[in-house]
């Protein structure tokens, strides 16, 4: 067989000249105005506070401190699967999240307590068991705030759901605020809307959380990881002002105490910065409000009027 002889073109090689001058680096591209960066965000722009003032930059810095993961904080305290055996002695202030199964709570209570320690699934009603969290505890200290994860209502929820929960949450003497969830893709459903008249009716202090906002600032997740459109922006704005009368009816029609005219909007799958969800600070002091803390009781220096203005708005 006889060899096959391929030609093969070498390219003349490119003779540069030494004297040709480097092109100095591209100047960064001006900032897109119609653009805002995720850490530049204040709960002025992802919230809208009617009751209460939007907490500054102090009040949320010291709501983050008083999260971080420690030795003793967040701990588990307990597990109830019936709502009469929950531990009555504890005096510690509790707040409690609820909402429809997959709307997010334990996702956001990880976030809140910045560690992966409540359960988290992308089937509805995994949680069927109410879990109390303790949080800035310290070595034979209490806990300053207890968080209850609350098992969901609605799809493949427990049938109790409802009077009973109603019933335990009025009567729990602990309680100083319940956080509702609402997904702020598909808003207030007809369970919501059901359970917010079982609040009002027994007039149980209540505060909206509307949570998945990363689906609201965009149409996908990958640009908003990247920033957010004012267009995004305004467009969350509107549906909160637009919810502002399902939260809290005109006096005159409701048959109770409205929620705090105070809506938050998070996500527990944004980050913002090392172990920083978006919105979930706003969350954190929201949280410390409810439960009386305001860190002038830590030595801060911290003003308390944010916080009186947050608990004297609820009955
Ligand atoms: N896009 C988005 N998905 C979320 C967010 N929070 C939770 N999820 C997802 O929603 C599903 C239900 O979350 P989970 O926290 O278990 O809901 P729960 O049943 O209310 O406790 C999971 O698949 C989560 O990954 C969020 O902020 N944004
Ligand atoms: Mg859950």
């Amino acid at each position: 067989m006889k060899a096959c002889i391929c030609r093969v073109s070498i390219p003349a090689r490119r003779i540069y000249s030494t004297s040709r001058t480097i092109p100095s680096p591209q100047p960064p591209p001006p900032p897109n105005p119609n653009k805002r960066e995720l850490k530049d965000l204040t709960p002025s722009d992802l919230c809208y506070y009617w009751d209460t003032k939007p907490p500054n930059a102090e009040q949320l810095a010291f709501a983050d401190k008083l999260f971080i993961p420690s030795r003793h904080s967040p701990l588990k305290l307990w597990s109830a699967s019936k709502f009469r055996t929950t531990p009555m002695s504890s005096i510690e202030p509790e707040v409690a999240f609820l909402g429809r199964s997959n709307v997010g709570k334990s996702s956001l209570l990880n976030a809140i307590m910045g560690q992966d320690i409540c359960w988290t699934s992308s089937k509805p009603g995994r949680t069927r068991e109410m879990n109390a969290f303790g949080i800035g505890g310290t070595k034979g200290g209490e806990h300053k705030v207890v968080l209850l994860d609350m098992p969901g209502y609605g799809k493949a929820s427990r049938s109790e759901w409802g009077m009973e929960i109603m019933k335990y949450l009025q009567g729990r003497k602990q309680l100083r605020r319940a956080f509702i969830l609402i997904d702020s893709e598909h808003g207030i459903k007809q369970n919501d809307a059901y359970i917010l008249g079982l609040f009002r009716r027994y007039a149980i202090p209540h505060q909206i959380i509307l949570s998945k906002v990363d689906k609201v600032l965009g149409k996908k997740q990958k640009q908003v990881k990247i920033g957010v459109s004012t267009i995004g922006i305004q467009r969350l704005q509107d549906m909160l002002q637009g919810l502002r009368e399902h939260v809290q009816p005109d006096p005159r029609v409701s048959e109770g105490p409205g929620a705090l005219g105070e809506l938050i909007t998070c996500s527990a799958d944004i980050t913002v910065g090392p172990g920083r969800m978006l919105g979930v600070n706003a969350v954190r002091w929201a949280i410390l409000s409810a439960a009386g803390i305001d860190g002038s009781l830590e030595g801060g220096t911290l003003a308390s009027e944010n916080v009186s203005a947050a608990s004297t708005a609820l009955p």
